[in-house]
This record gives C-alpha cells, structure tokens and sequence, in this order.
C-alpha cells in the first residue's frame, strides 16, 4: 500500500498538462480498492509499444514521445516504420508471438510499462482466423507473461468488436452479453478476461479501453469493418465520391484519433484509488451511419456523390456490434470525455487529408 497516494499526485500534475478538461471526478467517494492496489507502482517512465506502426501506433508513439521523452518510448512492429516513428525515436522489429524476442526488448529497453497494440483486426481476422487468434490471443498471453515477470503495467486495447448480436445494441452497457460472432471479437473478449486475469491473480498492472472505429488521416486502417469511416475522406478529396461497403443505415459507435490517444494515456496515468474497473472501459464520443457521415461530408464537399456495394461479410459484422456504447464508468472513475463531435472530426479531417493529398508544390 501506499504507491496509491504518490501516484496520486503524479497523475494530477501529468494532467494539468492535458489538453482540456476539468476532470470532474474529485467530489466522487473512492470505489472499493481492487486487489492489485496493493502492488506499488511508479509512474510511466519507459515504455515499449508493440504493432506501433499500425493506425493507433503512428499518433500514439507520437504523443507518448512528446509526454514522457523521445528517448524513453520504444516503438516495435513485426514490420518496419516509416518515417517519424522510426526516424523520430527508438525502433525495434519485434514480433509479439515470440515472448523470448518481446522479453529481450523489454529487458534491453528497461521498460516499466507496455502499450501493447499488436493485433489482427475483424475482416482480415475473418479471412485467416487461426493468425487472428495467435496473434491476438498468444502475443497478449506473451505481454501479460513478460509483464508479470519483469514488472510492467500494460494498456490492452480492447474494442467494440468484443460484443455481438445478443448484447444490447443501444446504449451498450459497461458490463453486459458478450458473445462476440467474428474470431476477432473472440480474441477481444477472451484478451479482456486475460487481463483482468493477470491483474486479480498476479496484480500486474493492466487498464485498458475499447476503442469504438478509430478515424484517423496519418496511418491508413488495418483491416477493418470501420475502415470505410477512413477511406470515405480519401475518397471525398482525391475524387469527389465513394463507393460504400456497409448499407447506408448500418449506426456504428465512433472516435477520431486525438480522443482515441488521449483517453489511452489518460486512462494509464488515472489514480488508482478510483479505478472500480481496470480493462475494457467503454468510451464513445460520436454515432452515425454511412448516410449521416456522407451528409456531414457534403457540407465541405459540395456535390460528393455516396454510392453502395455491399459487402455481406463487413455488413454482418458491422451489424453485430454496439450502435453506441455507454460510457459512464469511464467518466465516472477517471474522467473521460470527448472533444471531437462528428462536424469537428470532418472538419479536422479534411482540412488535413487536403494538405497530405495535396500534389508536391502546392
Ligand atoms: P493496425 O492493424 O493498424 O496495426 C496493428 C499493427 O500490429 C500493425 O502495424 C501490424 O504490423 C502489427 N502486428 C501484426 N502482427 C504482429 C506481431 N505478430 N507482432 C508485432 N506486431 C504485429 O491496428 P490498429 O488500428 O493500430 O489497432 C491497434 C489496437 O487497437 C488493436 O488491438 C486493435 O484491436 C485495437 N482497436 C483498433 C480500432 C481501430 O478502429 N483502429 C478499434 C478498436 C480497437
Ligand atoms: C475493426 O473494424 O475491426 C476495428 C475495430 C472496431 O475494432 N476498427
């Protein structure tokens, strides 16, 4: 006991950096303490982050360099970076089904805290399930062993691919029906219990969200059923148009990347004394449907044209997830809160996209 207070006083002092917010949650009466309380911890200082050249990686990296030092945040992939990530700071091949291989870097880099990224997202997991399952499922096994055994914390995200066609659609609850149809779901669900695992049996130190579908104009989506919530902007400002593989109705809970990133670190500096959960805390920040968003679009792309091809496979996934997500232990225990809305993430979207597409000389 005891690492609670001090942390405690690290977290405020890192936050007040933060871009927004009043945290809102001081008034609130501490939650009963959870087990792995009891286990001290210092704050992030040294942090390895695996499959950090994939969408979430390519801002996250960024951002954690800025907070805690480029030196001090190792990037890793089983592929290699292109450009800051592996120009800016430290870069590492690491492949995270082999646990002597994350070790090593673990060791070598002295880290105290994984952000573990690596994974096979829902409509490629679909075409090869048994790599989606190794990759999700046994490289989580292998950060969770490395973790407990050279004293790590670990963020796991988690995503709304954890749910399926029996958990109430809207609002999802925190805590509810997960019986998830897509392998990746499986490796979700069953990586969120792992979690939770490593933390009550061992008190390794894990926290996590579940990401909704993360929009985003630096690194392309890795497979994704969301990945047309990314592909539209694209589409919008090389061509004025785009061909939809989800029905124009299909309500799907959503996040632009800056909340995405911040509510990862905001969640793995929040004071434990406060935390009821640990892993898989829902956090939302907007809705829509193929429609709304192409509407939404419409307004500064006068004449953009949606057009549907439906894919059955991305369709019945897209319709066996949250339509939205309730959020309320993530405000409630560490003070989420979104800042990007629908009209502010198109904005923010096309004015970048229009200077990254834009032809050399410009
Ligand atoms: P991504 O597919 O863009 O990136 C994943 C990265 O993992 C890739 O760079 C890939 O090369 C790497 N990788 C694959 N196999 C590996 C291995 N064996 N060892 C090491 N690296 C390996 O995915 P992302 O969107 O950046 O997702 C990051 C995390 O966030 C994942 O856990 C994902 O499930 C979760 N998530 C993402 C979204 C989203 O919309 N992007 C939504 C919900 C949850
Ligand atoms: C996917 O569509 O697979 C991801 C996710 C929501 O987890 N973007």
């Amino acid at each position: 006991m005891g690492g609670g207070h001090r942390h405690f006083q690290v977290v405020w002092r890192c936050c007040a950096s933060l871009p927004h917010r009043s945290r809102g949650v001081g008034a609130a009466p501490p939650p009963p303490k959870h087990p792995s309380d009891q286990f001290e911890r210092e704050p992030m200082k040294r942090i390895l982050v695996t499959g950090a050249a994939g969408q979430v990686g390519s801002e996250l990296v960024p951002a954690l360099r800025q907070r805690y030092g480029t030196d001090n945040v190792l990037a890793t992939d089983i592929r290699p970076a292109e450009g800051a990530l592996s120009e800016d700071g430290p870069f590492k091949l690491v492949d995270c089904t082999d646990r002597d291989a994350l070790d090593l870097a673990v060791v070598d880099f002295a880290s105290d805290t994984i952000y573990h990224l690596a994974a096979i997202l829902s409509a490629v997991g679909e075409a090869d399930p048994l790599k989606a399952y190794a990759v999700n499922l046994g490289g989580l096994a292998n950060t969770l062993e490395v973790a407990r055994t050279r004293d790590c914390a670990v963020f796991i995200p988690s995503s709304i691919a954890a749910f399926g066609p029996s958990t109430p659609p809207d609002p999802t609850p925190q805590d509810t029906i997960q019986r998830p149809t897509t392998m990746y779901g499986v490796t979700k669900v069953a990586g969120e219990l792992l979690a939770d695992y490593y933390s009550l049996r061992y008190g390794v130190d894990t926290r996590g969200v579940r990401y909704p579908g993360l929009i985003s104009y630096l690194a392309p989506p890795g497979g994704g059923t969301t990945d047309y919530a990314v592909e539209i902007f694209y589409e919008a400002v090389r061509e004025g148009r785009y061909t939809c593989f989800l029905e124009p109705d299909t309500q799907l809970d959503m996040m632009y990347m800056p909340d995405a990133v911040r509510a990862s670190i905001e969640v793995m500096e929040a004071d434990p004394s406060m935390l009821k959960h640990r892993n898989a805390f829902n956090i939302a920040a907007m809705q829509f449907t193929p429609d709304s968003l192409a509407q939404a679009i419409r307004r500064h792309v006068p004449g953009f044209i949606m057009e549907y091809q439906v894919d059955p496979l991305r369709q019945r996934i897209a319709e066996s997830w949250p339509r939205r997500l309730d959020d309320t232990a993530a405000r409630e225990e560490w003070g989420w809160a979104p800042e990007y809305d629908l009209e502010a993430l198109v904005a923010d979207m096309l004015v970048n996209l229009r200077k990254k597409l834009a032809p050399v000389g410009d």
